[in-house]
């Protein structure tokens, strides 16, 4: 090869090879390495020819940071941890200064600070971008969520929004997030809601199936219709309808895959980080929950036996079941509105805790297109966040406020009832209730936790007829 490359990638994997092949299809040229040799040899002849020439493979970092165009820009899509690290130390004794690293990987944030600090003392530029979408969005447009230093973010800019899936109005879902780990942590608050929203579609098959009695292409059809829903409409509602169908040896797949949910960090991390800031964010924190207790296949199988739901199922009728479909798309609508809410506060919170100025109305905007909980309803949530054009801002609040005081609401309630007369676990709808509930009262009943804490341990209490700080000899 002779011009050079005018980006660079490392980490050959499932993210890092689509998403080599899509800035090569955006008519960029683009080296790449990975640590297994066979795999980049491999790569380059299965999609090298596909690309038109514009992917190159070097078996050597030597040679790799050879063929990149000045300042060098280096993607890596390696293992999230310490494999981030190996790279960067390998990477930056060969790097020169003003060249930048984007680490596109699930990284947690306040590594990618500690990464921007130690490589900005050598004169190198750290970018932390969320990446969202899986293979299919990396390939074809993913969501992208850089931050770091803002000069650096406008050398890739070309490349990035050229890359990025586009939003509903056709404009790249990608933006510079703000600086140092804000990239990360938005990706990581996406992530969040991403495990709320599944935990609740989850809740909702086990209600269809378990009390609507359901089969799998009657589901399929049932979530079809939610994903006619505007405020439902969703890549993972859509997924979802497509799951229900899918046989094998002419089985559905879905009656046989185990139960035990997987994660890998990013939801833990954001219920650590609302807990540390108090940011009330019940259905994160119990879809983390319900993936452990998920898990925990062993004891759930040995308590089986010996813990007895004492329910009496009633059969349910013809109006009965279509009732139920009702009940369950009102719940869902609702609870997914508060899903992303409790994100978005998360966010809004950080963002004045860290002095990160981000702008709420963009990061909604960029999830409207490639990332996985793009739906339809990101449209007006954008809207109402975006203080630009206050009239339609406040439109769109009002529009979202109708629906969650609305008859849906009761709904919801209702079948709340029947989940927990009929003993199916829904502690992510219930928690949704709960944040719902507990901010549409000024006072809720932790008046005797103060009296409590101040009765066994002299705490104190503040009272609500006078100021000042009070004790009781109780
Ligand atoms: P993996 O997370 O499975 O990582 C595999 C890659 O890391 C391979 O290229 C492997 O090289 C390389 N690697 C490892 Br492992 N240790 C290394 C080391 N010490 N030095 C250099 N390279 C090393 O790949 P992925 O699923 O494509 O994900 C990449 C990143 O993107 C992760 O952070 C992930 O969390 C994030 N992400 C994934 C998705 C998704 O849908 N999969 C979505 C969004 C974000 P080798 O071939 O030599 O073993």
């Amino acid at each position: 090869m002779s011009a050079k490359s005018n980006i660079g990638l490392v980490g050959l994997a499932t993210m890092g090879a689509n998403l080599a092949r899509n800035i090569a299809n955006k008519g960029f040229h683009i080296s790449v390495f990975n640590r297994t040799t066979e795999k980049t040899e491999k790569f380059i002849q299965d999609f090298g020819k596909e690309s038109g020439g514009k992917l190159h493979g070097s078996k050597t970092l030597k040679e790799f940071i050879a063929s990149l165009e000045a300042p060098r820009k280096i993607i890596l899509l390696v293992k999230a941890g310490q494999p981030v690290d190996d790279m960067i130390a390998e990477l930056s004794p060969l790097l020169d200064k003003n060249d930048i690293i984007i680490d596109c990987g699930n990284s947690h944030f306040k590594d990618t600070e500690r990464r921007q600090n130690a490589l900005a003392s050598q004169g190198l530029n750290f970018i932390g971008c969320g990446i969202s979408g899986g293979e299919e969005g990396a390939l074809h447009g993913p969501s992208l969520m850089p931050g770091g230093s803002k000069a650096a973010w406008e050398k890739i800019r070309p490349i990035f929004e050229k890359v990025a899936a586009k939003d509903f109005a056709g404009k790249p879902c990608v933006i510079h997030i703000g600086d140092l780990g804000s990239g990360h942590f938005v990706k990581m608050v996406h992530n969040g809601i991403e495990y709320a929203i599944m935990q609740i579609l989850a809740e909702s098959y086990d209600i269809l199936k378990n009390i609507g009695k359901f089969t799998n292409p009657e589901l399929s059809k049932i979530f079809a219709g939610y994903n006619k829903n505007s405020n439902l409409k969703s890549f993972l509602i859509e997924i979802t309808t497509k799951i229900f169908n899918k046989k094998e040896d002419g089985k559905f797949i879905i009656d046989y895959i185990k139960d035990a949910a997987g994660q890998k960090g990013t939801g833990k991390w954001t219920t650590e980080i609302a807990h540390d800031l108090g940011v009330y964010s019940p259905t994160i924190n119990v879809a983390v929950d319900a993936r452990i207790v998920s898990g925990d296949t062993k004891v759930r199988e040995m308590s089986q036996g010996m813990l007895k739901q004492n329910i009496t199922a009633k059969k349910i009728t013809i109006s009965g079941k279509k009732n139920l479909i009702k009940q369950v798309e009102n719940a869902l609508e609702l609870a997914t509105i508060l899903c992303y809410e409790q994100g978005i506060s998360l966010i809004s919170k950080t963002s004045k805790e860290f002095d990160w100025k981000l702008n709420l109305a963009e990061i909604t905007r960029i999830w409207q297109g490639g990332c996985i909980i793009r739906s339809s309803y990101l449209k007006d949530l954008t809207t109402a966040l975006n203080p630009a054009n206050e009239k339609a801002a406040m439109s769109a609040f009002q529009k979202i406020m109708k629906t969650l005081n609305g008859d849906k609401q009761k709904s919801w309630r209702k079948l709340m009832s029947l989940a927990m007369e009929s003993g199916i676990p829904t502690p992510a709808f219930y928690a949704c209730l709960g944040y719902f509930d507990s901010y549409a009262k000024a006072r809720l009943p932790q008046n005797l936790i103060q009296a409590q804490r101040d009765f066994f341990g002299a705490h104190g209490y503040e009272r609500t007829d006078k100021e000042g700080s009070f004790h009781t000899e109780w």
